[in-house]
């Protein structure tokens, strides 16, 4: 006989345990785009404490729709390794350009993320940051439904060592650090200096550089560095996603080694 409490008692003690468990991390990635689980990926790989929260129902961001909803994804070949690793089936276009599908290259991303011990949270919105002695100490948190209800719901918090802002086009917590605090940014205007008109290869080479701490405490990635700042987009290229996530994990790893 199946018992509906016995399923409800299963399923609230199974996500509140591990929930309780990561509300201190090492590294609270904002975020389930390709950059965010990328860079996931590589840290839970490193054994280091990972959690990944994404306010959306589906995780994956813009990965999925591919180009205009083709649901194909080119990478250039510097990032097939990547792929590679995770096992995702990449086909040889011409020169530098591969192509994969995007349900498989998510799939195995968010997957491969799990396997490694990162907590990922589906549904929850991180609204704000906390900042301490002017150092990024964690994220302010809230269901999305709670948002998108409008209802006046106080939201709890998460600690970590590191935050990374994964949140794509709109940077939402670098937006949040210079509205709300009034603090500079470590860019050359000290505010989100703002994603500039498409410009693949450029897009691509000044994402990697851009892939780095914006404020004390909280590092940019994906499309969230060109917006911080100032690269230009690159349209459905995804190479640069995977090497910027894979990029802010090892500036992270070099930053607990040394602590
Ligand atoms: C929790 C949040 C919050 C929040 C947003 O947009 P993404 O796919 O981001 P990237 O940077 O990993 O990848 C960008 C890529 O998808 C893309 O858009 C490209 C290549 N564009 C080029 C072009 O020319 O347009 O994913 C960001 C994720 C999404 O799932 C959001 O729902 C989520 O972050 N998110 N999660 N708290 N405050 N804000």
């Amino acid at each position: 006989m199946i018992d509906e409490i016995v399923i409800s008692k299963a399923i609230t003690e199974t996500f509140y345990k591990e929930f309780l468990d990561n509300l201190e991390s090492d590294v609270i990635i904002c975020g389930a785009g390709p950059s965010g689980l990328c860079a996931a990926y590589y840290l839970g790989k490193a054994g280091i404490k990972t959690v990944v929260l994404e306010k959306s129902l589906r995780p994956g961001g813009g990965l999925p729709g591919g180009g205009m909803m083709f649901n194909k994804i080119v990478i250039q070949q510097e990032s097939k390794s990547i792929l590679d690793e995770l096992g995702v089936k990449t086909t040889h276009y011409k020169d530098n350009y591969h192509t994969a599908s995007s349900l498989e290259t998510l799939s195995l991303l968010l997957s491969k993320a799990i396997q490694q011990g990162v907590g990922i949270y589906n549904c929850i919105n991180a609204e704000d940051v906390m900042i301490v002695d002017e150092k990024v100490t964690g994220v302010v948190i809230n269901w999305t439904a709670a948002e998108l209800a409008r209802l006046h719901v106080d939201p709890l918090t998460m600690r970590s060592s590191y935050v990374v802002d994964a949140t794509g086009h709109d940077a939402e917590l670098a937006q949040v650090i210079s509205r709300k605090s009034g603090a500079q940014l470590l860019t050359p205007t000290g505010k989100v200096v703002g994603e500039k008109p498409m410009w693949a290869d450029k897009g691509e080479r000044d994402l990697i550089d851009n892939t780095k701490e914006a404020f004390p405490g909280l590092y940019v990635t994906g499309m969230a560095a060109n917006a911080v700042f100032g690269g230009p987009r690159m349209g459905p290229i995804f190479g640069g996603m995977l090497l910027s996530g894979k990029k802010v994990a090892g500036l992270i790893l070099d930053r607990l080694k040394n602590e």
